[in-house]
């Protein structure tokens, strides 16, 4: 199976698959567009959640940084007058630094990645969407700012006009992604922010064409008219979408299937129908892994439903 992630609800549900699911047979493929350079290391928050999650190190109060982590450089930048754009760990710098010196050493962020998997002693796949820049601006009343300054630097507090995912019509699906869709019909799109951590992978050139050869099931991060967490709310209104999980679907609609909607969401589920979708409700919460675990055995199951495309 392959799943399609951002770095907090996506995880949440890898926590659940990869207890019913072998490792080799998951690939992650995940969003790059939030990375950012910091002191000279690229920092790629949603693959490091990932690689995280699967290594048993990620902060799960948090999701993101690894667990107990010790802040000590980024304290000492701090009283030597350098501020930091992110709270950087210790443990998790040297992630940082591994990976930017696998760079600067000319492999690619897949090379760095797929090295890193190994080191944390990892078996699933997890790759990033691409291996070309592509980086996430935000356009508010305050200014044009990379999502980073938006979400940390402004705790995503300015009205959003537009977003703007720069390179993505440039850039290339990274080709182990394109292998491993090669081999799977099953695509999972997870329950992520869908304009800035599953809009940048649909985005890159031929992957919503690709898709709609898949059985597709997505799993909605809204419930109601509000995200479980974080800006998607703010940002999908921003782009013209309803916030509500027929905006979800709708954004998906092209390469649908099988859409995953919250129990507690009064949306109908027969009006997803007119979308050329089917709908299913679900207890999509996940706050344990018992929880990510019930939902991932759903999914699992509506796979089947599905009549190859
Ligand atoms: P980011 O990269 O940190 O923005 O993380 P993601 O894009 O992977 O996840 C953010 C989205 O996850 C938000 O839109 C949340 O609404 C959604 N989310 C977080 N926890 C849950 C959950 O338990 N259930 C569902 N359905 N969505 C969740
Ligand atoms: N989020 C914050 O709200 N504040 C931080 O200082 C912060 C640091 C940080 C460092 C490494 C990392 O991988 C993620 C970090 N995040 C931080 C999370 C990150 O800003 C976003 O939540 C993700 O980019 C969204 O996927």
């Amino acid at each position: 199976m392959i799943i399609f992630s951002g770095g907090t609800g996506t995880p949440k549900l890898l926590d659940g698959l990869k207890e019913i699911l072998p490792p080799e047979e998951l690939t992650i493929v995940v969003n790059t567009a939030e990375d950012l350079w910091v002191s000279g290391n690229l920092i790629t928050p949603d693959l490091d959640t990932v690689l995280y999650l699967f290594s048993d190190q990620i902060d799960r109060k948090k999701w993101w940084g690894i667990e107990n982590d010790t802040f000590r450089t980024y304290e000492r930048m701090q009283e030597l007058g350098v501020e930091e754009n992110m709270k950087l760990g210790d443990r998790d710098r040297a992630t940082h630094i591994i990976r930017s010196n696998l760079i600067r050493n000319g492999a690619s962020l897949t090379d760095a990645t797929v090295k890193l998997t190994s080191l944390f002693g990892i078996d699933a796949n997890i790759l990033p969407m691409s291996d070309d820049p592509v980086s996430t601006y935000i356009e508010t009343l305050k200014g044009v700012m990379h999502f980073q300054d938006f979400w940390i630097g402004n705790h995503g507090e300015p009205d959003v006009l537009g977003v703007d995912i720069r390179g993505v019509s440039e850039a290339s699906i990274a080709k182990k992604v394109l292998e491993a869709l090669e081999k799977d019909d099953r695509v999972l799109i997870g329950p992520s922010n869908p304009i800035t951590s599953i809009g940048p992978i649909i985005s890159l050139p031929g992957m919503r064409e690709l898709l709609m050869q898949k059985k597709v099931v997505a799993v909605s991060p809204i419930i109601g008219n509000a995200p479980v967490s974080g800006p998607a709310g703010k940002l999908m209104q921003a782009c013209g979408l309803e916030v509500s999980s027929m905006g979800v679907a709708e954004y998906y609609q092209d390469f649908l299937d099988v859409f995953v909607f919250d129990e507690r969401d009064q949306a109908d589920e027969f009006a997803f129908e007119r979308l050329g979708c089917h709908a299913t409700r679900a207890d999509t919460l996940m706050t344990s892994t018992d929880k990510s675990k019930e939902l991932a055995e759903i999914i699992v199951g509506l796979f089947d439903t599905i009549v190859c495309p």
